[in-house]
């Protein structure tokens, strides 16, 4: 198409020209025809004059002047000649044929015949006049008048027009059938050239590197588009507000509505049945869920999960889909069910007793047994099944969720090659040593590897990452540009800070002395108590563990606060099915018992321990009551609570304790960070933080707050979703090419699938 272009905006104007110079060249060759035969009629006319001469005077001196008459019948043989007069010296007409013009007479003749243009239009058409004088003059007579018929100048010149225009016809058709096959032949070479030299290429397929003059050029083209990318990336980090609709429009023109899949373990509805026979809604306690959720309203796509609530399957239709969330039904739940035997292999074992302590390197050994591992190959490849069931064309894109699914990216590529993987890892990676000690590393990575753009909280586990493929699998990795080629399929590595949905609209909120009022009320604590907060799962990654032992020390170190400083543990139960976990559970009941006898006395218990599910009004109120938020994760991918902490001081008070093991130190440097190995440490942070006059408070958490406002949840999705988008621009403009590019175009014209 783009050829046809070029040669028509070259053809055009040359046909145009070629035109012209037919019109201004038409009279100017009529004329010189004209002049051509003229000549030639005066050439042929003295002949006959010459030949006459002698004979008329011949005739005139016998007197005989009718054998004149005879001699001009003959001489009108010749088929050209129409008519002839004799003239006196004197201008007198003294003889002429039949047809000779009456109205013409010897004077005019003479005057007619010196003209440039010696023609008169007499009935039947036009003749030449031509006077000449007879080379011997006789007695009485001086000149002849030839009239010559002129109609065969016309019949030429006709002729000669036609010619002239079938040559210039020809001729437009023989540059245009060059034109096209020089621009057929310059522009596939170019195309081919340019594409050879972006790859890597030679302009000549053979060749392996471009010719040396074009390599200068070549890699200046293709650094210029990586800038280019960068600095687009840049812009999007730039960009300071991002809501739900920027998001949205996001979807709209970078993605242009296509349907977006995010694939989960968890669901973010589970309907329970309750001991009196009722069903409910229960939103369970989990970052993935908190963080996947406001993206998911903002996309109105489909969300497949496992289907764990007791009266899930009453709550879906046929297809085992429901729209959520209940009352505003702004996406789709799609239920994939397990049974018990799936589950315990491949959520119980291989996920959490396996993966979960292998990447979290938290002193608890990981379990690999091989039935698990096939368990979870099976159950990946059930969720890959119902993600080809949902998607609605042949490339989605899908959110791959988190280390349940290491193999379903790849398994989705086999069933839908077209579709956009963005796979998030929502816990660390760790070094390429310790992920070393898994049987299946090998599976697992090349089963990420499907995915378009795998994702990771911090570069930190980008890197741990891209150093394991090092290590495992001969693939073609560029550290500059975080990319991994392997099998010829090219994955994005980078590093997208998860967050929450930021609270902009604060007006129903309940004031923080009222929330704080409630709270000590509920737990019977003195007004001056100062209150430490603790929200976690009941897991040990989490650090509860030596949270109690820190406040233990600070009691011990500082009995000042013996009476005064009150933890508060909210622990959410989580994946009691496990050993490990239970075991962890009770331990950390038989601490916080032991602490508050050590401590505790009539009306003052320093830890309570409420180990049960709280909804997110119940958080919100005490992370609003509470003096400190204690967050001391041995490693964390990033942590959720930290942000929900902040996201809830509009007052700007309140102390935030942080691990340096989660990934949300990177941020929120301006909280007290904290080794949560080191006990003595922890315990001075919470001294600190406990006495830490008010302006620090509202200084620390201003700053914590801008940050965790700007880099909000809508951002990670949107951050993602743009290379996606870019991704896919990519691909079609490849696959553009590549139809332009090959032998038979005649697709040329086809819609371009977007
Ligand atoms: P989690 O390990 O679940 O997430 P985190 O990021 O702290 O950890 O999120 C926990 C979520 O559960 C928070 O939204 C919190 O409010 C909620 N929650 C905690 N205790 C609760 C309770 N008792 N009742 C109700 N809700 C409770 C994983 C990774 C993290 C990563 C997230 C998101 O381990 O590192 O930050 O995913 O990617």
């Amino acid at each position: 198409m783009k050829t046809l272009h070029l040669q028509l905006r070259f053809l055009i104007p040359l046909l145009l020209t070629l035109l012209v110079a037919a019109l201004v060249a038409l009279p100017v060759l009529d004329s010189l025809t004209l002049r051509w035969f003229a000549r030639d009629l005066n050439n042929r006319g003295t002949l006959v004059a010459n030949t006459l001469a002698d004979a008329i005077n011949e005739a005139q001196m016998d007197g005989k002047t009718w054998r004149v008459q005879g001699l001009f019948e003959r001489a009108l043989q010749d088929e050209r000649l129409v008519a002839i007069a004799l003239c006196s010296p004197s201008n007198e007409m003294l003889r002429r044929t039949d047809g000779f013009p009456p109205s013409l007479d010897c004077a005019q003749a003479r005057d007619i015949a010196v003209q440039a243009d010696p023609r008169l239009v007499v009935e039947g058409g036009a003749v030449h006049v031509g006077v000449h004088a007879l080379g011997t003059p006789g007695p009485g007579v001086d000149s002849l008048v030839l009239l010559h018929d002129l109609s065969f100048i016309d019949r030429r010149s006709l002729d000669t027009r036609r010619y002239l225009i079938a040559f210039i016809v020809l001729l437009g058709f023989t540059m245009a059938l060059i034109t096209m096959v020089v621009a057929q032949i310059s522009w596939r070479g170019w195309v081919n050239g340019m594409r050879g030299i972006l790859r890597g290429e030679g302009l000549v397929r053979p060749l392996l590197a471009p010719p040396p003059e074009l390599q200068p050029f070549a890699s200046e083209v293709r650094a210029r588009l990586r800038d280019l990318e960068d600095e687009y990336r840049r812009s999007l980090d730039l960009v300071s507000v991002w809501n739900p609709e920027r998001l949205r429009s996001l979807l709209l023109t970078q993605l242009r509505g296509d349907q977006v899949i995010v694939v989960s373990n968890r669901e973010p509805y589970l309907h329970e049945r309750t001991d009196d026979g009722r069903v409910i809604v229960r939103r369970p306690a989990s970052g993935l869920v908190t963080a996947v959720e406001p993206v998911m309203r903002a996309c109105s796509g489909t969300w497949i999960a496992h289907g764990s609530g007791s009266a899930d399957r009453e709550a879906v239709d046929a297809h085992d889909r429901l729209p959520v969330p209940p009352g505003t039904k702004e996406y789709t739940l799609r239920r994939v069910w397990l049974t018990e035997e799936e589950e315990r292999g491949y959520y119980n074992g291989f996920a959490n007793e396996g993966l979960w302590p292998l990447c979290h390197v938290a002193h608890v050994r990981p379990v690999f047994r091989e039935s698990d591992w096939e368990m979870y190959r099976h159950v990946n490849e059930r969720f890959a099944d119902a993600v080809a069931a949902e998607a609605r064309s042949d490339d989605p894109v899908v959110l791959v969720q988190d280390y349940h699914f290491a193999l379903l990216p790849a398994m989705i590529r086999e069933r839908l090659p077209r579709a956009t993987i963005l796979t998030f890892w929502h816990i660390p990676w760790p070094n390429p040593e310790s992920f070393g000690i898994c049987p299946w590393r090998r599976e697992i990575i090349e089963g990420l590897l499907g995915s378009t753009i795998l994702g990771f909280h911090t570069r930190f586990h980008c890197k741990n990452f891209i150093e394991t493929v090092d290590r495992s699998l001969e693939a073609r990795i560029e550290h500059e540009h975080s990319t991994i080629v392997f099998r010829d399929k090219e994955t994005l590595v980078e590093s997208y800070p998860i967050s929450i949905d930021w609270p902009e609209d604060t007006t129903g909120w309940v004031p923080v002395a009222a929330c704080r009022q409630r709270v000590l009320q509920r737990l019977e604590l003195p007004p001056d108590t100062c209150l430490a907060v603790g929200v976690d799962r009941f897991d040990y990654t989490k650090g509860i563990l030596e949270r109690l032992h820190a406040v233990e020390r600070l009691l011990e170190k500082r009995p000042e606060w013996i009476g005064r400083f009150v933890f508060v543990q909210v622990a959410a139960p989580t994946r009691s099915a496990l050993e490990e976990y239970r075991a962890f559970q009770q331990r950390i009941h038989g601490v916080a018992d032991r602490i508050n006898q050590r401590y505790g006395r009539l009306g003052y218990t320093p830890v309570r321990l409420l180990a049960e599910h709280h909804d997110a009004e119940a958080l919100h109120e005490l992370y609003r009551a509470a003096n400190i938020c204690v967050v001391t994760s041995l490693h964390d991918g990033m942590n959720l609570v930290s942000k929900e902490f902040v996201a809830a001081r509009d007052d700007e008070q309140g102390v935030l304790v942080l691990s340096r093991f989660a990934g949300a130190a990177r941020e929120l440097s301006e909280a007290l960070i904290v080794n949560p190995y080191h006990v003595e440490e922890t315990a001075d942070a919470l001294h600190r933080a406990a006495t830490m006059p008010a302006a620090e408070q509202r200084e620390r958490m201003a700053s914590l707050r801008m940050t965790v406002r700007e880099n909000n949840v809508f951002r990670w999705a949107g951050r993602m979703l743009a290379d996606a988008g870019r991704f896919r621009l990519r691909e079609r403009i490849a696959a553009r090419v590549q139809r332009h590019t090959l032998p038979d175009t005649a697709e040329d014209e086809a819609p371009v699938h977007t």
